[in-house]
């Protein structure tokens, strides 16, 4: 190792629905953290690691910032302030077709002044001149951010170009990880965001928001991964809605949550579902703890 490797903490933050998780799946071209086109999928910090010449980029995807009477949310908005705080560099998220609120927000909440880059994204779903004129807009704040990058995952626009600029701020400093590692998150956590995803995906409604997963064990051999995992849900309503007719959602919840395992860990996967009932977990302090999320 050189001395003069980069490494540093990156926090990526932004409204729900702005892009985070997907950008960091782009940037290791693995699906680790929880996309969804339905908004606050990621409810707990995680890391995506990335190999930039020589830095090393520790992003940690956070949950959108919104505000919310529910315990949950207020855990998630937690979450994502810590994040800021804890960070060398931010990277805030706003999609294009925003207006600057959001980021007006977002420089109050950064008490310590912690540096930030500003990412537009979604640029593919505006034209040329919209682009132009919201870059314009964010001009009265060029003395807040470092950097202003426009750029779509969808089209993939400029990705080297984000990452160099983001290790170019970062400071000179030893690897903190192995280079070769992606995330220092257990894998069964994520199966649990694969699982998560896949109930986002194939229920509508309450279903995403009143639900999470618990992997109870998974059992590991040469060729097959057998993982046994619980749905937890609100209501007894809703665990008829998870389960569907026949047992037809839950299928294919299951088959979804089943190959997006078996895209990450290349081996023949064995996924059981149970749904259990648990009223009012979201709201209640002890039932989160006991789904990890430890205020
Ligand atoms: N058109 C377009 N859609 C995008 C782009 N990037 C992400 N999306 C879509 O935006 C939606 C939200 O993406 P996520 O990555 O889950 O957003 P997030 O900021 O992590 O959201 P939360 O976890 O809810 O805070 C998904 O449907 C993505 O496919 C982009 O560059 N262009
Ligand atoms: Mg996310």
């Amino acid at each position: 190792m050189s001395e003069n490797t980069k490494a540093g903490f990156i926090a990526v933050v932004g409204r729900p629905n702005a892009g985070k998780s997907s950008l960091l799946n782009f940037f290791v071209q693995e699906n680790i953290t929880m996309v969804s086109h339905k908004a606050n999928a990621t409810r707990k910090r995680s890391d995506v690691i990335v190999m930039h010449e020589d830095a090393q980029l520790i992003f940690i995807d956070t949950p959108g910032l919104h505000e919310s009477e529910v315990l949950l949310n207020q855990y998630m908005m937690e979450e994502a302030i810590k994040a800021i705080g804890d960070a060398d560099l931010i990277l805030f998220l706003s999609p294009v077709t925003d207006g600057l609120e959001d980021y007006e927000k977002f420089l109050k909440l950064n008490s310590k002044n912690i540096p930030h880059i500003l990412l537009l994204t979604k640029i593919d779903q505006v034209s040329k001149e919209k682009l132009f004129k919201k870059i314009t807009a964010f001009v009265k704040y060029q003395d807040k951010y470092l950097e202003l990058i426009p750029t779509s995952i969808k089209k993939g626009t400029d990705i080297p170009h984000v990452l160099g600029t983001i290790a170019k701020h970062l400071p000179t400093h030893p690897y903190y990880y192995d280079p070769e590692i992606l995330t220092t998150q257990k894998m069964k956590d994520i199966y649990r965001e694969l699982i998560r995803g896949a109930i986002f995906d194939k229920t509508s409604k309450e279903i995403p928001y009143f639900s999470d997963v618990v992997i109870e064990r998974v059992e590991e051999s040469f060729e097959l991964e057998k993982v046994y995992a619980q749905i937890v849900v609100d209501s007894k309503s809703q665990k008829g809605i998870v389960i569907g007719n026949d047992g037809k959602t839950l299928q294919r919840i299951g088959k979804m949550a089943r190959e997006s395992i078996e895209s990450l860990n290349g081996k023949k996967t064995f996924l059981k579902l149970f749904v259990v009932v648990k009223k009012g977990w979201s709201k209640d302090k002890k039932s989160l703890g006991e789904l990890g999320y430890n205020f």
